[in-house]
């Protein structure tokens, strides 16, 4: 084929005809609504649209496919729990219309790959088994058991298991994603590289090496009880609607917000609730009581800058520390105070780009309670230094003993809805040695001990000709990773890539020799097999598991679901050689649900306890002040301010989502809250940058990043003149993803730095 990896995995550089506003200040309210219902039935039968409707996010109803804000304990809304982009996403799964033999016939790979990512996505839902033969130019169809014949075939015939990678995305019920990571260790690697690699990898290594755990210790309720609640990196009007919600609870009870991030965003700003039609006439409730409009990574330095004025008070009055706590429960205090002295606060206070008067504010906040919550996302994980500013958020809540209590702790807010819980279960390319010891005790093989591949491992080792067998469990992973050019080059390297997907995305596309599309029922779907219908579940950004079962009818007969398609390819693979009777778990998902309990801590009674209509709550130490930490303590922390610096003529870029996309799926064309509407290759700059560099609103300009002597070249955005701090900048993910170097990732964590890519900016 002629067409190169590189021009399949980019986005057409087309213009789709801009037209600007402006930026709302507030979110939800009556255009969510209108926009929702326009998405929803344009796409779905009335009838259907209706019946998840009522049932998305409700006890014994399925877990919305958005994002993993929990549901509340009681109180649920009788109208269903979701949100707009909720229901997007619902509606994006819930497409009538299906693709199969006749749409591959007639659309060629070459002839895919020009579409938008936005066009892609309204082909429709993927209807049958798909297979690109070697130098093909379309796919045709494949019996099931002619694929998993050909994925085994592929795998049987490597030199070793290590030259195959599994990837996650975070969609992945628990029962699915046990399953795959055993078949992956039954096979005889651990390449088990998954979406939370670029995603809360960050927030998992510093929670894990100061707190003793990986995840959140917070709940809902502690929410509700917080006295301050710091909203850090995070766009939760677009990206987790639900959270404003509770968020304006808190406010009720007295509570106060901080939201620090470089634009005004909306929801931050004002929310309407939209399950409450009272509010929707009133025109809602300002959420933050503080906006620290921060410059792109100045967060370490804004922390800093307030552990110093802590410092300085506690010295004074000898009351501002939780001492008790400090003594009782942590360790490291006295070199982490050493380390604090070394700094000025003016110059923290500079890096950090914020004035002293909104500086103050935050820190008389900050200084007068003690039930503080932090929570963040992914404008503190995707930097080069995101351990260190999650660490340095730990630090600050230690010294006011603002963890394990009630009202109190770290909420790192997690995207894909069940991306908590395939950790839980064993997604992981660096797993325990306990777990992997349960494994062997329950199964009685050995899983390898040597760490696997993360996604930017995978990645190289692809384009190394290391590893030659691509598997995704969902996900769209050349439009989701670093460095597309790169990215396409590894994938294309590859004998064989397979996905197993819902929907067709530019991964199908941009191939090894051969490609298998695997389609798969969608959370919303009734899950059909031998002992019935079947119920799943997952785990939320607060550790509850809960049951998620399908209500409507499948889209296609031919659909399998996840968990049939891992034990099929199991089967296939494995044959005799396996220790484990891999067909029996498709027919009864409760015999998994057995084996997780034995084999993963705090699933417990896993099938009864799923019964409860609230799910159940997983053990978690810091949340009653048991660090499971090397010293048992709560750990105190060393952490830098970053040293880059921008040269003259260059802008430090984030790659954000905009308000009408889910990841790599593109809804719609409009950034509603932002002003923008129906264009996505756009860059916000302040208007400052924008006329030293004689750049006029919309005028068309080409992106470049330099980093270790490599190039990097978008080109085709047009510039938006907005309220972000000076020599910061924004585009949209995955459009820029091009200009994400490969090796610029967090220290010890290597999640990409998304949100920190330096660029120069240069009219077209
Ligand atoms: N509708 C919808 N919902 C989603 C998703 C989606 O795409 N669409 N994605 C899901 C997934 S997988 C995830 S991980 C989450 C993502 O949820 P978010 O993390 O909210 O998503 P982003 O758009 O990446 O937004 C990052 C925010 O951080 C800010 N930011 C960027 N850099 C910095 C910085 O250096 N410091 C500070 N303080 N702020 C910064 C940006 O201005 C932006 O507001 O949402 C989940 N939910
Ligand atoms: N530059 C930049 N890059 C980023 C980010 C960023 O902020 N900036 N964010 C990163 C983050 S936080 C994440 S989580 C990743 C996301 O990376 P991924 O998880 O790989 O990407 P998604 O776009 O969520 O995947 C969408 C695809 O999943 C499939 N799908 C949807 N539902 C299901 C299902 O139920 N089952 C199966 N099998 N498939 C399904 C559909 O085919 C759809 O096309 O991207 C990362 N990449
Ligand atoms: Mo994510």
């Amino acid at each position: 084929m002629s067409t190169s990896p590189e021009h399949k995995a980019s986005t057409p550089e087309k213009f789709t005809d801009l037209k600007t506003g402006e930026p709302h200040t507030n979110s939800a309210g009556f255009g969510a609504l209108k926009s929702v219902f326009g998405q929803v039935t344009k796409y779905m039968k009335p009838v259907d649209a209706i019946k998840l409707s009522l049932k998305i996010n409700q006890k014994g109803g399925f877990d919305c496919p958005g994002c993993a804000w929990p549901d509340p304990d009681d109180e649920r809304s009788a109208l269903g729990e979701y949100c707009e982009n909720g229901l997007k996403a619902m509606a994006e799964e819930a497409q009538n219309k299906t693709i199969g033999e006749e749409f591959f016939a007639t659309h060629s790979v070459e002839a895919l790959v020009e579409l938008s990512d936005f066009e892609i996505g309204k082909s429709g839902r993927l209807s049958e088994p798909m297979f690109l033969a070697k130098d093909a130019t379309h796919y045709q169809p494949i019996a099931w058991e002619d694929a998993f014949t050909k994925v085994a075939s592929h795998l049987n015939t490597l030199n070793h298991p290590d030259e195959a990678v599994f990837y996650t995305s975070g969609r992945t019920t628990n029962e699915a994603a046990f399953l795959y990571q055993l078949f992956v260790r039954e096979f005889g690697t651990s390449n088990l590289p998954d979406c939370s690699n670029m995603c809360h990898e960050a927030s998992g290594s510093a929670l894990s090496e100061t707190l003793g755990i990986g995840k959140g210790s917070v709940t809902l309720d502690d929410l509700y009880k917080a006295e301050v609640v710091m909203v850090v990196g995070q766009n939760p009007g677009t990206n987790h609607p639900r959270m404003l919600t509770a968020l304006e609870k808190c406010k009720k009870n007295g509570g106060k917000i901080i939201a620090v991030n470089p634009l005004p965003e909306a929801g931050l700003i004002k929310f309407t609730n939209p399950q409450n039609p009272i509010k929707l006439l009133t025109g809602g409730t300002s959420i933050a009581d503080v906006f620290v409009p921060i410059k792109i990574n100045g967060d370490v330095a804004f922390i800093k800058a307030l552990l110093l004025k802590l410092l300085e008070k506690e010295e004074q009055s000898g009351d501002v520390f939780d001492k008790a706590f400090i003594e009782a429960f942590t360790h490291g205090y006295d070199a982490f105070i050493a380390d604090l002295k070394t700094y000025n606060f003016d110059e923290c206070l500079q890096a950090s780009g914020i004035t002293k008067t909104v500086f103050d504010e935050v820190f008389n906040l900050i200084l007068n309670n003690e039930k503080i919550i932090v929570c963040w996302a992914m404008g503190l994980t995707q930097h080069e230094n995101a351990v260190d500013n999650i660490r340095e958020i730990v630090n600050l809540l230690l010294l006011k003993g603002s963890i394990g209590k009630e009202g109190a702790g770290t909420c790192p807010v997690r995207g894909h809805s069940n991306v908590q819980g395939d950790r839980t279960v064993g997604i992981w390319e660096s797993a325990p040695q306990a777990f992997l010891d349960k494994i062997e005790a329950k199964y009685g093989f050995k899983p390898t001990t040597k760490h696997g591949y993360s996604v930017i491992d995978a990645i190289k080792a692809m384009y190394e000709n290391k590893a030659k067998v691509f598997f995704g469990l969902g996900g769209n992973f050349i439009s989701a990773v670093p460095d597309t050019n790169y990215a396409a080059q590894a994938l294309a390297n590859c004998n064989l890539t397979v996905h197993v997907s819902t929907k067709l995305n530019r991964s199908h596309l941009v191939t090894g020799k051969e490609a298998l599309i695997l389609p798969c029922l969608g959370r919303s779907e009734k899950d059909y097999q031998k002992t019935g219908v079947q119920t799943q579940s997952v785990e939320n950004s607060m550790g509850i598991v809960s049951s998620t079962r399908g209500i409507l009818e499948p889209c296609s007969k031919a659909l399998l679901s996840e968990v049939a398609v891992v034990c099929g390819i199991a089967h296939a693979t494995l044959k005799e050689r396996s220790k484990i009777d891999w067909l029996k778990y498709k027919d009864d998902y409760n015999l998994v649900r057995d084996d997780i309990q034995e084999v993963v801590e705090g699933f417990d009674d896993y099938n009864k306890r799923l019964k409860n209509p609230s799910g159940f709550y997983l053990p978690n130490g810091a949340r009653i002040r048991k660090f499971k930490t090397k010293t048992g303590k709560a750990q105190f922390s060393i952490n830098k301010l970053p040293n880059w610096k921008l040269k003259n003529d260059e802008l430090i870029m984030m790659t954000i989502r905009s308000h009408d996309q889910f990841n790599t799926t593109i809804y719609g064309l409009n950034d509603r809250y932002r002003g923008v509407y129906n264009e996505r290759r756009i860059i916000f700059m302040n208007r400052d940058d924008m006329k030293i560099r004689g750049l006029h609103e919309q005028q068309v300009v080409n992106l470049k990043s330099k980093f270790n002597g490599v190039t990097r070249v978008a080109n085709k955005f047009k510039v938006i003149g907005y309220d972000i701090p000076k020599n910061c900048c924004a585009t949209y993910f995955p459009e820029t993803n091009v200009l994400v170097p490969l090796d610029s990732f967090a220290h010890t964590a290597k999640t990409p730095a998304s949100k920190s890519v330096i660029i120069t900016v240069e009219a077209a």
